[in-house]
Parts: structure tokens; sequence; C-alpha cells
């Protein structure tokens, strides 16, 4: 099995405006993938949000909920089509980083059940990734088993692709400094947590479950996700990737600002 040197996931709130809808943040997203290739890391797996792109269409259109009535398909289209264009975005700023990526959208490679993903073919990424490719996917809208459809988010995607392929790391960039206390933008004296064990996690989860809410959960589904990828015995990050050199320093194993939850054994 091929070795994954990281995982990192595009934050939708880092590489796009979220108050300016279908709005990619340029600087921000060119700037991470030379950040990610400045790392000199090959065997990377990129995921990204949906940021201003896919979340005020699924709001819009109400497909968090699953399939309703022929009236949401036109908004199934359209949520679909504006994460294929912040894909193709993705992809831009990663080839002129120097990378050979490749999509791999959840639409047509994954599978959900009651609302989560329930299978995912990862065999595409590990050729693509002994091929020498960056296979790149995304939150989208999945065909479900029970509901007709659900919005899959990165977040849980990061969860499956590194329960199958392990990586040295997982990455989430995010628009604030990492896992607090309480909400940074609420509290701005809020105690950013360095490190962290899965359990404090598990503790802080309890704690945070009535924050807003995005299509898919926010921030209170990307603390499940990261407990339960640590949960595999794997480390997790949480960096803030708006700031210059942050990602990079976490990819070359440099301390940062930012969270890092430890890994536990099962
Ligand atoms: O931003 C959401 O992905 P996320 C994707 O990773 C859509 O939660 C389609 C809203």
């Amino acid at each position: 099995m091929v070795t994954v040197d990281a995982i990192v996931k595009l934050g939708g709130s880092v590489i796009t405006f979220k108050d300016r809808p279908l709005t990619v943040n340029q600087e921000v997203l060119d700037r991470l993938a030379e950040e990610l290739s400045a790392s000199g890391l090959s065997r990377l797996i990129i995921v990204h949000g949906g940021g201003s792109f896919g979340h005020p269409l699924a709001l819009k259109y109400r497909l968090q909920d699953g399939y309703k009535g022929p009236e949401q398909r036109e908004g199934v289209v359209a949520t679909h089509r504006a994460m294929l264009k912040l894909n193709e975005e993705v992809l831009k700023a990663l080839e002129n980083s120097g990378f050979k990526p490749i999509s791999i959208p959840p639409l047509a490679s994954a599978l959900a059940s009651s609302g989560r993903l329930k299978r995912l073919l990862h065999e595409p990424f590990v050729k693509a990734l002994e091929l020498g490719f960056t296979p790149v996917t995304f939150g989208d809208i999945v065909f479900d088993d029970t509901r007709g459809f659900s919005i899959i988010s990165g977040d849980s995607l990061m969860t499956e692709l590194s329960s199958r392929l392990r990586p040295s790391k997982a990455v989430f960039t995010v628009d604030v400094d990492g896992i607090y206390a309480e909400d940074p933008k609420l509290h701005p004296d809020a105690k950013l947590f360095e490190e962290m064990t899965a359990d404090e996690l598990l503790n802080l989860m309890e704690e945070t479950r009535s924050r807003p809410v995005d299509a898919t959960g926010g921030i209170g589904l990307k603390l499940k996700e990261a407990y339960k990828i640590a949960s595999m015995g794997l480390d997790v990050y949480v960096v803030n990737g708006l700031k210059p050199g942050r990602l990079l320093k976490v990819l070359k194993g440099v301390r940062v600002k930012c969270t890092v939850v430890k890994g536990v054994k099962p």
C-alpha cells in the first residue's frame, strides 16, 4: 500500500470568501498551493470544502434534508456544478504549483445512507498516488439509499480516507488559529488548545453542540471527524490557512501556532 504523507483539507472558509457568493480567495488558494509544494511532500491527498460555492445553494434548496420533491433537482444540479467550478479552481492552483492534480468527485465515487457516507471507492486515490498524481476530492452531493441524496462534507471524506489510507498526518485548514475552548469569533479571548488529547476533544464536543451550523454541520462536524481520526491513532492538525506559512510549517513538522490532536492507538 502506498504511503500517504498527508491528507489536507482546504477549508471552504479559507479558499473562498464566505460572504461573497461563488468567489474564490485567489490569493490564499494560490499561496496554500505553493506551501503544499514547498513542503516537498509528494504523496498528498487534497480535500476541499464548499465555502460560498456549495453552502448557499445547498441551503437555498434545502438539500441537507435529502430529496423532498422534483423542484430540488435544479438545486442538486446547481450545487454540484458550483462545487465542480470551485474544484477546477483548486486543480488550477495546484497545477500552477507543480502538482499533477486529478479530480475524484464523490458524486461518482461514493454512496451515502441516512445522510452518512456509506461507501467511498478509495482505490482510485491509491492508483493516482502510485502514478505520481495528486488526488483531489471535495464536499459534494452524494446519492443516498434512504434519502435520495445527501450532502457529504469534505470533513467526512477526511475521516474515510484517513481510515483507508492512514496518512502520516491529517491537516484541516480553517479561518481561525485552531480549536478553542469557546467560539473565538464571539469570544476574542477564548483559550486556544495547542495540543489536546482525543478525550479532551470529546469533552469539548459535548459543549459545542449548539454552535452555528452550515449545510453540513459546521464546527461540530469538524470536531467530530477530527476526533474519529485521532482515535485511529493519527495526529490531526487544525491550522489557520489564512496566515501565511503556517500550513507549510505543519507539513514540515515545525512547531507553529495551531492545534494538534494527538492520535491515540485504538
Ligand atoms: O464545506 C460541503 O462541504 P464542506 C459541500 O466540506 C457542499 O462541509 C455541497 C455544501
